[in-house]
């Protein structure tokens, strides 16, 4: 199969970490007894830091790994200095099983693909209404790529204040995904936030809570603003990197995982922040994937000829809609979704 054809890396884990004392292992690896969980929050190059309880941990993958990848959001069992002191180095010695993993190709031509985020429950795709300008043919795409990994879509509409919602809003009313609309947030805020920004992030921090999320979206959308509001400690860790480089704007130059506390220190979840894309390559996804996401329609596909595409003539769902299965426009947007796989970025 293609998708694994290449990179095998997830697929060899061969035992979970629960259930202690009763685990299978293989007999080469040593047995690692006193390895603590943690979370891989960041990867820069061969440094990988993961969070450990409350600490930040920096570590490097153990030689038994191998070329086994480890990418944000993946459990990891650690060994070594967790102390979290600067020049303390521990060792991953385990990658646990992905619940789920966010893939992309740089394009749809592009056989590589690589894992983005693992085990997120959430795509968020972020979209500004004006500077840039929204991009529906991208929009979809990541709609596409969140299906096909199977996690829920959620829209974020920023810069409301540059220019309204209305149309973006009922352009995805069909696909009943979830939307939120966010406006005038500010880089760099200083102090507290004002009350009507408080209520902004509040509301994206409703749709978070529980969940890790991906943020994905062109860059200058404003992804790493909103994550600051919602998680203050990164805002000013970002003021440091500022002062740093004199530079008044930071951008983001690798995927982070950060997480919404609840105050006293527990995550309530994970926001996670990419870098800009400019294009999301679903050379790996499988039609029959994306059709899962539309339950409505999905059974409708019965009547259709073998490896049917849904956009041609003996289609079983025109029939299907047409007799009153399904609302006409859910159709209308699964084909759009399929044709925009065919159909190159900014068509
Ligand atoms: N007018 C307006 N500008 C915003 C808003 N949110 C972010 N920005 C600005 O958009 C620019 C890009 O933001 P940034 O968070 O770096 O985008 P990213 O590349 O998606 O992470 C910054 O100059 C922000 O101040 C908003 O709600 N309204
Ligand atoms: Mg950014
Ligand atoms: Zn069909």
């Amino acid at each position: 199969m293609r998708r694994y054809g290449k990179h095998t890396d997830e697929d060899d884990i061969r035992f979970r970490p629960d259930r202690k004392g009763s685990r299978p292992r293989t007999h080469r690896r040593p047995a690692h007894e006193d390895a603590v969980e943690g979370m891989v929050t960041t990867v820069d190059r061969g440094r990988i830091t993961c969070r450990v309880g409350e600490r930040p941990v920096v570590a490097i993958k153990a030689r038994e790994l191998g070329r086994k990848g480890v990418v944000v959001g993946d459990r990891v069992a650690l060994v070594g200095d967790l102390s979290g002191d600067r020049d303390a180095l521990a060792r991953i010695v385990r990658v646990e099983q992905r619940r789920s993993a966010l893939r992309r190709t740089a394009d749809d031509d592009d056989p590589y693909e690589r894992v983005v985020v693992a085990n997120a429950d959430q795509l968020a795709i972020v979209t500004a209404l004006a500077d840039p300008p929204p991009r529906p043919r991208l929009i979809d795409r990541c709609l596409v790529g969140a299906y096909d990994a199977g996690l829920e879509p959620l829209l974020i509409l920023t810069k409301a204040d540059l220019a309204p919602a209305d149309t973006m809003l009922e352009s995805y009313a069909p696909l009943g995904i979830r939307c939120v609309v966010t406006t005038a947030l500010h880089e760099g805020d200083a102090g507290d936030p004002d009350e009507a920004t408080r209520r902004v992030i509040a509301a994206v921090r409703d749709l978070l809570v529980g969940r890790a999320t991906v943020l994905v979206g062109h860059s200058g959308v404003g992804k790493t603003t909103l994550v600051n509001g919602l998680v203050p400690e990164r805002r000013r860790a970002t003021g440091r990197v500022n002062e740093v480089t004199g530079r008044g704007r930071h951008t983001t130059t690798s995927v982070l995982a950060l997480p919404l506390s609840a105050g006293d220190g527990t995550p309530e979840g994970w926001v996670i922040d990419t870098p800009g894309v400019r294009s999301f390559g679903l050379h790996h996804v499988d039609p029959s994937r994306v059709i899962l996401a539309f339950p409505d329609l999905e059974p409708g596909t019965e009547g259709c000829p073998r490896a049917c595409g849904h956009d041609e003539p003996d289609c079983a769902l025109d029939e299907w809609v047409a007799t009153g299965h399904a609302d006409p426009r859910r159709l209308e947007s699964l084909r759009r979704l399929l044709a925009t796989r065919e159909r190159r970025e900014g068509d």
